[in-house]
């Protein structure tokens, strides 16, 4: 396993100077933040950003994310330019050394939440998700800020991107998937690229949106879409674990023994309620999922790829991008380095 954490380039407020001097973290995973979604990534700003990371003392070997455009996944004619662009980047990617490329199949909205700033009793500042917040929410009222998402719709385009999705079933997504995966992953099979499809945030359908990367079973019926060893997953606990039907140790030793987990998002969530929940540190005791039971799983499977923690909560009085913060962060990968090391001295005695 190597620990990682996701770094958002020059406008990023955490430095590849402070993330180096994490302990325990040796590389960064990124991406091209300024190139629209659906065009290709010119190998100069890629080679330009390997080069200021690997400068920095860290390895570049994850991007997260190539996005996917809207068009490919509503399954649009102009689809066919838009994923031939993509396999474009996914050559250039190769041809800089990169090994997996992390992408969702959400539409409209990525990871989505109510509250950005929500106080926790210790004072810190957490992201949640409460149903009825959620449920009560127009999108098209402006009032939605959501980290995750392409902020660059205007509000027309927004309501006629949403219109457009009405006439899409989950039958149709998966559809959509599956000619999308048949097309780029012989490509990253040939530039040896591992795909790795992030779940859906929450793991459940939003807004009237379909959302289908969501659990076990679904997580299954995609890795037969194309049945590939370079189609995998990134296994998020944080996006799965709101569903507590998802078991998330057991997802690992399933997906991860068919060689399928190809990128680690660790962190821990608290359930509060029907389809709500905090944020919480990434300590077993702070949520509920047993983080201790997700690493052993990923040590028994072997696990050998690129991990990192997730969203951290704000303390200490830091500001900055909601969910990537540097000092829970932070927190956080010295706390799974520190159960890895209990679990490889273990399995040396
Ligand atoms: C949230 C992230 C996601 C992820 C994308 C992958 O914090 O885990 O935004 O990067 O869904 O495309």
């Amino acid at each position: 396993m190597e620990m990682t954490f996701r770094w958002y380039g020059d406008d990023d407020k955490v430095t590849l100077n402070q993330i180096r001097q994490i302990p325990g973290v040796t590389g960064v995973v990124s991406a091209i933040y300024d190139v629209p979604v659906g065009e290709v990534w010119p190998m100069e700003k890629i080679l330009a950003l390997k080069k200021k990371v690997e400068d920095h003392g860290l390895t570049l070997k994850t991007i997260e994310s190539v996005p996917v455009h809207e068009d490919i996944k509503m399954g649009l004619k102009t689809r066919d330019k838009l994923i031939a662009n993509y396999c474009d980047n996914l050559r250039n990617l190769s041809k800089a050394g990169i090994k997996v490329v992390c992408y969702n199949f959400m539409p409209v909205f990525d990871w989505t939440r109510s509250n950005l700033n929500y106080e926790l009793k210790d004072g810190s500042k957490a992201l949640i998700y409460k149903k009825e917040t959620v449920d009560k929410m127009d999108p098209l009222n402006g009032e939605l800020s959501l980290p995750g998402w392409d902020e660059s719709y205007t509000k027309e385009g927004l309501k006629d991107l949403l219109n457009q999705y009405k006439n899409i079933s989950e039958e149709d997504l998966w559809n959509n998937l599956k000619y999308f995966l048949e097309r780029i992953i012989p490509v990253a099979e040939e530039v040896d690229i591992k795909m790795a499809i992030h779940p859906d945030d929450p793991p459940w359908p939003i807004f009237g949106l379909p959302r289908i990367i969501t659990s076990k079973k679904n997580l299954d019926r995609f890795v037969h879409l194309v049945d590939s060893p370079n189609n995998g997953i990134t296994l998020c606990s944080g996006s799965l674990g709101p569903d507590p039907n998802n078991d998330i140790p057991d997802m690992i030793r399933y997906f991860g023994s068919m060689g399928r987990i190809h990128f680690a998002h660790t962190r821990n969530i608290k359930i509060t309620g029907y389809k709500s929940f905090e944020e919480a540190g990434h300590r077993s005791e702070d949520g509920s999922l047993d983080m201790y039971e997700i690493m052993k799983a990923y040590h028994d499977i072997g696990f050998d790829g690129p991990m990192r923690p997730d969203h951290g909560r704000m303390i200490w009085g830091e500001t900055g991008r909601p969910g990537y913060g540097l000092y829970d962060r932070a927190l956080g990968a010295v706390y799974l380095n520190g159960i890895w090391e209990t679990l490889e001295k273990e399995d040396k005695k």
